[in-house]
């Protein structure tokens, strides 16, 4: 028994399911959740998306019938709503869920999980964990397939997006035939490229522009150029209102470096700061990423530095650049 055949079984015994993602989502998040509902509809269950907040404004040409509610929203308006199943997307934890939606799932009810981060722990016969899709937009497609439902422009744009944002548009190492296959078949359904790259990307404003240009002079290499980096400012955050969820993309202007092979941001937080990693392809920065506490994928990872007392941010960022380069020396001593 496959593991979609496992889905596929638990989703027909089910009649009431609940769909729903990390906390402050991205685009595959988003994107998975709200094509697998709108298929699980298709297949005659009765299935709503809940977030532990509301669909941002810029997300919502996604979801035309309007299945993603937040917490408070949907308690409000379907007060008696009891699922049967839930289905958790793009994380594996339900630690990540958010508070409300977390006691929401409370223990009696069970949870599947489709995800491509790496996990501890879980059950791999139950669970739809892959670490190898480009995106969890990319098992959802696949799922949706292996349930028979057709798929249309409507379901097929948000994972569209799902896939074009978790690749950084197709440039990750996690790019596979079978995310071609699935994207050709998306693809199929009418999709305009241009229309829905610009419709995740195209939507910044002129101050956008101001925020890259301070965060693109801080750039900065070690000797030997491998690992180069960029500080993200608080200040600058606030000066250029953008969103946090809007400066993502700002790491992988550093991927164009000639001789890169670990690419950092910096994010000052205060009392911590928050670091992302890229790997230009050859190095494993999830590793990088665990040894200084954090984890993600092999291409991208994260995790939060905390500040001493008395410490001031570039002495961080210099300690934090010395562990990088220590650890990338030790992974090229192992291969
Ligand atoms: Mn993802």
């Amino acid at each position: 028994m496959t593991i979609l055949d496992v889905f596929k079984s638990r989703i027909q015994a089910a009649e009431r399911i609940l769909i729903t993602t990390h906390e402050f989502p991205d685009a595959d998040g988003i994107g998975s959740e709200i094509s697998l509902c709108m298929a699980l509809r298709e297949f005659g269950k009765k299935c709503f998306c809940i977030n532990e907040e509301p669909l941002l404004e810029r997300y919502q040409y996604m979801d035309p019938d309007k299945v993603v509610y937040g917490f408070k929203d949907f308690q409000s308006k379907n007060p008696d709503f009891k699922p049967d199943l839930i289905i958790v997307v793009d994380t594996n934890t339900k630690l990540r869920v958010g508070t409300d939606v977390c006691r929401f799932i409370g223990e009696a009810v069970p949870v599947l999980y489709i995800d491509h981060h790496p996990c501890r722990g879980r059950d791999l016969s139950t669970h739809c964990i892959d670490v190898t899709a480009a995106a969890t937009g990319q098992l959802v497609g696949e799922m949706i397939e292996y349930l028979g439902v057709q798929f249309t422009k409507k379901i097929a744009l948000p994972i569209y997006t799902a896939i074009i944002i978790d690749t950084s548009s197709f440039r990750y190492p996690t790019v596979s035939a079978n995310t071609h296959r699935l994207v050709a078949k998306l693809m199929a359904t009418g999709i305009n490229p241009p229309e829905a790259y610009n419709g995740i990307y195209g939507t910044k404003r002129v101050h956008h522009m101001h925020l890259l240009s301070r965060i693109l002079d801080t750039a900065a290499t070690n000797a030997d150029e491998s690992i180069a980096w960029m500080l993200l400012r608080q200040e600058d955050i606030s000066k250029f209102a953008s969103d946090v969820e809007d400066t993502h993309a700002f790491i992988n202007n550093l991927l164009v470096l000639n001789n890169i092979k670990v690419a950092c941001m910096f994010r000052d937080d205060g009392d911590h700061i928050k670091m992302s990693l890229r790997s230009s392809g050859d190095y494993d920065v999830g590793v990088i990423a665990l040894a200084l506490g954090g984890g993600g994928h092999s291409h991208s990872a994260a995790t939060m530095i905390k500040r001493l007392p008395g410490e001031s941010t570039e002495q961080v960022i210099s300690k934090t650049i010395k562990r990088v380069e220590e650890v990338l020396k030790s992974l090229e001593t192992e291969s």
